[in-house]
């Protein structure tokens, strides 16, 4: 039986999302943030070393990080579903997409979580204007430019087809998820982007989409 490791409010909802698509069975195993430092509890430790979800136990497999968790579903689970033919040019886009989500969507936005933190975390009073301006200057020469080249690309590929690897929803898409909703929430995606806008709207509306939310509860991403 697969079991999520599942951290609310996080990355590992698209997990359940995938595994609803694929109609798999699976349990889930909750967890949830420390409200201070918002990590995750120690007890993931125990699962996996890093703490981090989501994490997935299947038998003896225990396979970490989103890609490759979405990668082992597919592959184990899927008979062929969600996953374009080997050899073809949506197969390399789909191969692209899952790497691209958390190597190269999600380090800008996770620097923005951290810095828009630093602008607003308690401190002695005559830090705070250096350390607001540090944060400041971070965050406007180098962060939103670097979060609006990455919205302006994707929406433009929005432009060459409905999903991300071609015409056919695939687990690429599924992946790729996380950064828009994480986008959405501390970004400012939604402004002249109306393809992200109606990706987001398509995969909400989908019916595994909304089990995968009544299973994995609040789903409300840090800002
Ligand atoms: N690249 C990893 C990132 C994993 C990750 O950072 N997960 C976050 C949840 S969104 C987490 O566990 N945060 C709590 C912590 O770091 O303690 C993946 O895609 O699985």
């Amino acid at each position: 039986m697969v079991v999520v490791h599942h951290l609310e409010n996080s990355r590992s909802q698209r997990v359940l999302w995938l595994l609803e698509e694929l109609g798999v069975p699976y349990e889930v195993k909750r967890y949830e943030r420390n409200k201070e430092t918002m990590l995750a509890p120690p007890e993931l430790r125990a699962v996996h070393p890093l703490g981090k979800s989501p994490v997935v136990t299947d038998g003896d497999a225990t396979v970490a990080e989103s890609g490759a968790i979405v990668e082992y579903l597919v592959e184990r689970y899927g008979n062929g579903r969600l996953v374009p033919p080997p050899g073809s040019p949506e197969r390399r886009r789909y191969t692209y997409w899952m790497h691209y989500a958390e190597g190269s969507a999600m380090p800008p936005l996770l620097l923005k979580l951290v810095f828009d933190r630093v602008e607003v975390a308690p401190m002695p009073f005559f830090v705070k204007p250096i350390a607001r301006a540090i944060a400041g200057k971070a965050k406007s020469s180098f962060i939103e430019p670097q979060i609006k080249l990455h919205l302006d690309y994707l929406e433009s590929e929005l432009g060459k087809s409905t999903w991300f690897a071609g015409e056919e929803m695939t687990a690429a898409d599924v992946q790729m998820s996380f950064p828009l909703e994480a986008a959405d929430a501390r970004g400012g995606m939604a402004a002249g982007r109306p393809k992200l806008v109606a990706f987001l709207q398509r995969i909400h509306a989908r019916p595994a989409y909304q089990r995968a939310l009544a299973t994995g509860g609040p789903y409300e991403l840090m800002r």
